[in-house]
């Protein structure tokens, strides 16, 4: 008897002590999804088939990245029959979206619960307790992603993937808890009133959930980040009323981007006997930060220019459903690459992220999805409101964010062409969005960013924040390179003339880069990873040396998909400094020279593996090409296969070599140092090395490729990194074309070569993109044999009827070819010819006009035998 009472107290007193605190677990598997309209959801009805997946999830990894038109936006459902733990019984439970695009509805049981959740960005919970049963529990979510009048974002260049995408959580409380269902999702604020190098002033306010009888007490204790106690307060909880704690920390480690130092605070519930009923953590930072518009920003007293990127949350062929991985080796690269400044974009994001960016030390903003314009009406307005009030209480404690920003580039679509209505309410928007921020947090900055000139914004009355952004695309859809130093500093001052008090911050600036495209040669918008690099240099240059520019971030961390958008890459965004895969561009490494504090020395195109080029001189065994170097050391040296090309001084963390390249493997080794260490970085590359005089003996012609209308090299990775050469007008004893012009986008902003028409068939857009107008001949100084030629065309853009005749060598191999008539406009063809050479003249291809133009995108010659 004895025995059974001791054994049914120690298994009570083990319950208790499982139902102290609260339990969270994640509940991403086994959810069965069906994409479509339901109109009954609780009929059994069999018809329908359900697909079994996995949280985080999107409906629209594959549709944004085809050929068609648009991409599915509609309903999704999820459901799952779920066992709540027993143990748990008499307990509340939670279920918490870290986030769902765009208007979520959460039924249990077949019993709706709540109202509908508003936004696609934001975390949220819903209280289940009274809809769960003993036994098995049904889960039944319905997810849109339809454009709707009343909800931001309206209009943006990014894709709006629907899906259950973040992680879903089950929460289970004690019935005396702190608050979980509430708009934010948070029931404890820490704030710091007063930081300094000797004390901080801590408060913390706590929601609780309790009934009106009974003692309790809310207990702070402060942790070390070695896990001592710092401080431990006990305050009483008065029934219906917030809770605040308030004490002092003597001597505190201060939080900072160089030492991201982090205390903790677990909050609790306890009863006279200690008995623990709830129990939350949260970190904490000690930190205080000022923004100037002339003296910049500072922390702790510290100025610092801040010096980082943007980021998106998607990844290629997963649209926004990212595991936690891989959204914390994003902010390890961004770490690695010497950020200390991170605007988190469009819209708050994954937590995290934000656990990274209090652990990096990244000053950081984050914003609500308020871009390109506004959802013009009561509703509209209202659901912005609790947006921004969502993502500020559910993201208050993280000691990393400085400024809250309501918006981006808002006047994209210019509100006086939209109406008076639309105008109000938008004027309006910006206003209360303005006040929610102060009213809810007075320990941040309020923060907007604009593209348009400062003046239309100040005559809209809507830079009525503390800060302003600014993001300016110079050297990218407009202006030169050269000019880009000048072009900021006349916005920086056209700025501070409006308000000397308004900080200045370069919110975007950036360009485009296909990893596929290489160049010696980069010209702005050819979306080489060359230009790119030299795009950021220049920036990175102005930025640095004009002290009134308080913060930059580079747009953007990572390429992106944006269904819309048709450059080189379809459905892609490549203004990353990494691609949609994570692999590193060239100007990635520039940062990381420019920014990092240890020593570091990079080849800055290594990522470019297999490389060609044309011997230096007839019979030659060497190609000599430039090769960039970036490091932060003073000097480095390199060697090619062993040989030493001697040292030479970095000037602005960049310096080039003239390197001589052999056919095949060539291996690069750069030695540097930096503060006594020796540093090493190395390349291998598979080139390829074309006879200068393609009737060689020692090198003999066998294959060649070119992309024809470009001055880029084009690797195609669909297809083993095939390689293609830019183009060059004909030389005797080689090869190239006669006649014609590059095919150009001229516009008032653009003449760029090539256009961006999204090309049908195929995956090499940018070989079709680019090509010659009314090129006469194409011509290769080959020796006698038998060869296949292979012709790449599309027409584009093109007017009126273009017909030509190809002829090879004299002989018709295509009669009237009318590419838009036989294969439809904007359609990538190819064609091969076996074609046999008899004489020493080797092979002219003839485009003949019959009616319009000539054109020709690539062509390709190989050696059969
Ligand atoms: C911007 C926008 C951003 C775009 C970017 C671009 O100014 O804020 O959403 O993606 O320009 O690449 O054009
Ligand atoms: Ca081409």
């Amino acid at each position: 008897m004895r025995s059974v009472l001791v054994l049914i107290l120690m298994s009570f007193a083990f319950i208790l002590k499982a139902q102290n605190i609260r339990h969270i677990e994640t509940i991403n598997d086994n959810w069965d999804f069906y994409k479509g309209k339901i109109e009954n959801p609780f009929s059994n009805d069999g018809s329908r088939s359900w697909e079994k997946v996995t949280i985080p999830h999107s409906w629209n990894t594959q549709d944004i990245l085809d050929d068609e038109d648009g991409y599915y936006r509609g309903d999704g459902w999820y459901k799952k029959t779920m066992v709540i733990p027993e143990v748990y019984e008499n307990q509340q439970v939670f279920l918490l979206f870290e986030a769902a695009n765009q208007v979520t509805t959460l039924y249990v049981n077949g019993k709706e619960i709540g109202e509908n959740h508003i936004g696609g960005y934001t975390t949220f919970t819903r209280d289940i307790t009274s809809a769960i049963k003993k036994g098995n529990n049904e889960i039944t979510v319905k997810v849109n992603n339809a454009h709707n009048d009343e909800i931001v974002p309206q209009s943006a260049d990014f894709s709006f993937f629907g899906g259950i995408y973040r992680d879903i959580k089950l929460i289970i409380t004690k019935p005396i808890h702190f608050e979980v269902a509430n708009l934010g999702a948070n029931a404890i604020f820490i704030r710091t009133p007063v930081v300094s190098e000797s004390t901080v002033k801590v408060t913390v306010q706590s929601k609780l959930v309790r009934p009106k009888k009974g003692k309790y007490y809310v207990q702070q204790t402060l942790f070390d980040a070695d896990y001592n106690i710092v401080k431990r307060i006990k305050s009483k909880s008065v029934f219906e009323k917030d809770d605040f704690s308030e004490f002092s920390v003597e001597n505190p480690k201060l939080w900072s981007p160089e030492n991201p130092y982090l205390y903790k605070l677990v909050s609790e519930i306890v009863d006279k006997k200690g008995v623990v009923y709830d129990r939350l953590e949260n970190p904490v930072g000690f930190r205080w930060f000022h923004f100037d518009a002339k003296k910049g920003f500072s922390i702790n007293g510290k100025s610092t220019k801040l010096i980082g990127t943007n980021r998106h949350q998607d990844f290629l062929g997963k649209a926004n459903a990212l595991s936690d991985e891989i959204h914390r080796k994003d902010m390890q690269l961004l770490k690695e690459m010497g950020i200390n400044f991170l605007r988190i974009a469009h819209y708050p994001q994954d937590p995290a992220i934000l656990e990274m960016c209090n652990k990096y030390g990244f000053i950081t903003t984050l914003e609500i999805p308020f871009v390109d314009k506004a959802a013009a009406n009561e509703a509209g307005k209202q659901n912005s409101v609790n947006m921004l009030k969502e993502a500020i209480r559910f993201n208050y404690n993280n000691p990393a964010i400085v400024a809250w920003n309501l918006g981006n580039e808002t006047t994209m679509k210019a509100p006086d062409k939209l109406g008076e209505t639309y105008t109000k309410h938008f004027i309006e928007t910006h206003k209360v969005l303005a006040e929610t921020i102060k009213a809810e947090d007075q320990t941040r900055y309020s923060y907007s960013v604009f593209f348009r000139e400062p003046a239309y914004q100040h005559k809209l009355g809507i830079r009525n924040t503390q800060l302003v952004g600014y993001n300016k695309y110079y050297a990218w859809y407009r202006d030169e390179l050269e000019d880009v130093d000048k072009l900021l500093r006349d916005l920086v001052k056209r700025t501070l003339a409006l308000d000397p008090d308004k900080p200045f911050i370069l919110s975007e600036y950036g360009g485009g880069a296909d990893p596929r495209l290489r160049t010696y040669n980069p010209t702005r918008f050819d979306f080489s990873v060359e230009y790119q690099f030299l795009l950021h240099k220049s920036y990175m240059k102005a930025i640095l040396e004009i002290p009134e520019i308080v913060g930059a971030n580079v747009w953007n961390y990572a390429d992106f998909q944006v269904e819309h958008r048709k450059d080189v890459v379809p459905h892609i965004n490549n203004k990353g400094l990494v691609s949609a895969d994570r692999k590193k561009k060239d100007a990635y490494y520039l940062y990381q020279a420019l920014l990092k504090k240890t020593p570091f020395v990079a080849i800055a195109s290594k990522g470019w593996r297999k490389r060609a080029g044309i011997a230096d001189e007839i019979d030659g065994q060497v190609a000599t090409q430039p090769i960039t170097v970036v490091g932060n050391g003073n000097d480095v040296e390199l060697l090619i296969n062993g040989k030493s090309l001697g040292k030479q001084k970095f000037d602005f963390s960049t310096v080039t070599f003239k390197v001589p390249f052999k056919q095949g493997q060539n291996l690069i080794e750069v030695i540097s140092e930096r503060n006594g260490k020796t540093i090493k970085d190395f390349a291998t590359i598979d080139f390829t090395l074309q006879a200068k005089n393609l009737k060689s003996k020692s090198n003999p012609f066998k294959e060649i490729a070119i992309n024809v209308g470009s001055y880029c090299y084009f690797i195609e990775q669909h297809n083993l990194d095939y390689l293609w050469m830019p183009d060059q007008a004909y030389k005797k004893g080689s090869f190239g074309y006669v006649g014609g012009e590059f095919l150009r986008t001229k516009t008032r902003r653009r003449n760029n070569i090539g256009t961006d028409v999204s090309i049908k068939g195929t995956e090499n857009d940018p070989i079709y993109q680019t090509q010659m107008i009314g090129i006469n001949q194409y011509k290769f100084d080959v020796p006698k044999g038998t060869y296949e030629l292979s012709l790449s065309m599309a027409e584009l853009k093109s007017r009126g009827e273009n017909i030509m005749d190809i002829l090879v060598n004299d002989k018709k191999v295509w009669e009237n070819l009318n590419l838009k008539k036989k294969y439809g406009k904007d359609r990538g063809v190819s064609k091969r010819f076996l074609i046999s050479v008899d004489d020493e003249n080797g092979i002219t291809v003839d485009f003949k006009p019959v009616k319009g133009k000539t054109r020709l995108s690539g062509i390709k010659l190989r050696k059969v035998n």
